[in-house]
């Protein structure tokens, strides 16, 4: 247990208005975090947390990894900030082959931002950029998918498929549509991996395609396992169908792995699990193991190659941020890639996949549970909704795992999500399995 004692504790939790928290439950019985190691979270008291969620999804490698604290240390001490426009750091260019080596074939051109919401932005304005450089400007609509999630962006928002997301910000950008999701309870419950049922979601393209002309369509955007909305692996061929189509009709594929890169599903990237190439694949996250904010998008050679053209002086591209390619996040992103390569921890992800399910196929038959989904290291465990109160017994879990049973838990509404770092033993499977048991069954 680590020592928390130099951990002042606020008085006053009402300045910082907590994102995505619900913040008035949260001041009165507050869930304060003051040391992370490896597996573990400590509280402000002292206590040992056991991670079920990578932090966010983040921390592939455990936490507190000496490596990536020593390469942040060392980057803060010899170049703390570097314009990214129209200058460089050699450790970008590093980062950037890295992260290409790691994705499929040609895609090998790698522009960096700092979040998953802006990687999303990216690849969208990319696309329509790319479609305009090459004289087909009329293809600006973007589609999107029923309870996808690219983040909170205009652009994310618009193409993402979660009604509270949405429903409070207006319009949003216009000529977006959206495929439907690719969950059916009827058909695929208590699924292992990816679903048999269900490839055909995918053909709904072809509609949209005859609605609105292909002429009008810039891009598909998807994630490859919906994991915000309560773990969606994709139906066994959905993706391949949705390749075929987007080829076919000159329509851009986007990816958006923010949380399927770097190792969640056993791969680097999803698209190398299922052998379909996109022709962007967004990431974040486990880029750096969450430890500097950082995200960027991959693309593949043809479209970056369109835009190299005009005179030499000139921007090919208008769009960046002042934090791209961060000195600090960067030296972080290296050091993390040496960690996962080094203790081959995608590798590890495949090799636990069917243990893991096997250990969170063990909840079925517990009170409530209508459903258990598994794919690489990540499962969604659905609890039927307390009857008028959706989000209540997913909430009561959250809080029960934190207070009563030393576990940090992520839930999406009444589902509860299980995604642990990429480091996590046997043993810790199965113990992370019976504390969930037990808040399970303390919901009921
Ligand atoms: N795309 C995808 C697929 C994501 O999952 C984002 C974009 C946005 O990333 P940023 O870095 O802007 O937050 C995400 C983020 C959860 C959870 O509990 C998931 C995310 C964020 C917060 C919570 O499932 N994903």
């Amino acid at each position: 247990m680590s020592d928390n004692s130099h951990v002042a504790l606020p008085n006053d939790l009402a300045a910082h208005w907590m994102p995505f928290t619900a913040n008035r439950a949260f001041r009165k019985a507050p869930r304060l975090l003051a040391g992370a190691k490896d597996m573990h979270y400590f509280t402000v008291d002292g206590r040992a947390i056991i991670d079920t969620a990578s932090g966010m999804w983040c921390s592939n490698a455990g936490h507190g990894r000496p490596q990536i604290a020593a390469a942040i240390a060392h980057a803060a001490e010899t170049l703390d900030y570097a314009p990214p426009f129209q200058f460089g750091v050699p450790q970008s260019f590093e980062l950037a082959s890295r992260i290409a080596s790691l994705a499929p074939d040609h895609l090998d051109h790698v522009f960096f931002c700092n979040s998953g919401s802006e990687a999303a932005d990216t690849a969208l304005k990319i696309a329509l950029a790319w479609h305009q450089v090459r004289g087909q400007g009329s293809r600006t609509r973007l589609i999107g998918r029923v309870r996808g999630y690219h983040g909170v962006g205009f652009g994310g928002t618009s193409v993402g498929g979660i009604v509270n997301n949405r429903k409070m910000f207006g319009t949003l950008l216009s000529g977006v549509d959206h495929l439907p999701a690719t969950y059916d309870r009827a058909h695929q419950a208590f699924t292992r991996g990816e679903p048999e049922y269900g490839a055909h979601f995918a053909d709904e393209l072809e509609n949209l395609i005859n609605l609105h002309g292909a002429n009008t369509i810039a891009a598909v955007i998807v994630e490859p396992m919906a994991g915000s909305t309560g773990v969606l692996p994709a139906p066994k061929g959905y993706l391949q169908r949705l390749r075929e189509i987007t080829q076919a009709h000159g329509i851009m594929l986007i990816f958006d792995e923010v949380i399927t890169g770097f190792g969640r599903l056993g791969h680097a990237f999803a698209a190398l699990r299922y052998g379909v190439t996109p022709d962007i694949i967004t990431f974040a996250k486990g880029v750096t193991n969450g430890a500097v904010p950082m995200g960027g998008v991959v693309v593949r050679d043809s479209v970056h190659d369109a835009f190299m053209s005009g005179p030499e002086h000139g921007i090919e591209l208008a769009h960046g941020y002042t934090y791209s390619a961060h000195p600090l996040a960067c030296a972080a992103g290296l050091a993390t890639l040496d960690i996962y390569r080094d203790e081959q921890l995608f590798e590890r992800a495949l090799a636990l996949e069917s243990k893991f399910a096997d250990a969170v196929m063990s909840l079925r038959g517990l009170p409530n549970v209508l459903d258990i989904r598994t794919v690489g290291l990540t499962c969604g465990l659905d609890l039927a909704p307390r009857r008028d109160a959706a989000g209540q017994r997913g909430y009561d879990a959250m809080c029960r795992a934190f207070f009563d049973h030393d576990m940090m838990l992520r839930v999406a509404g009444d589902t509860l999500v299980l995604t642990p770092p990429l480091i996590v033993t046997e043993s810790q499977l199965g113990d992370i399995v019976a504390r969930l048991a037990k808040v399970i069954t303390a919901v009921a």
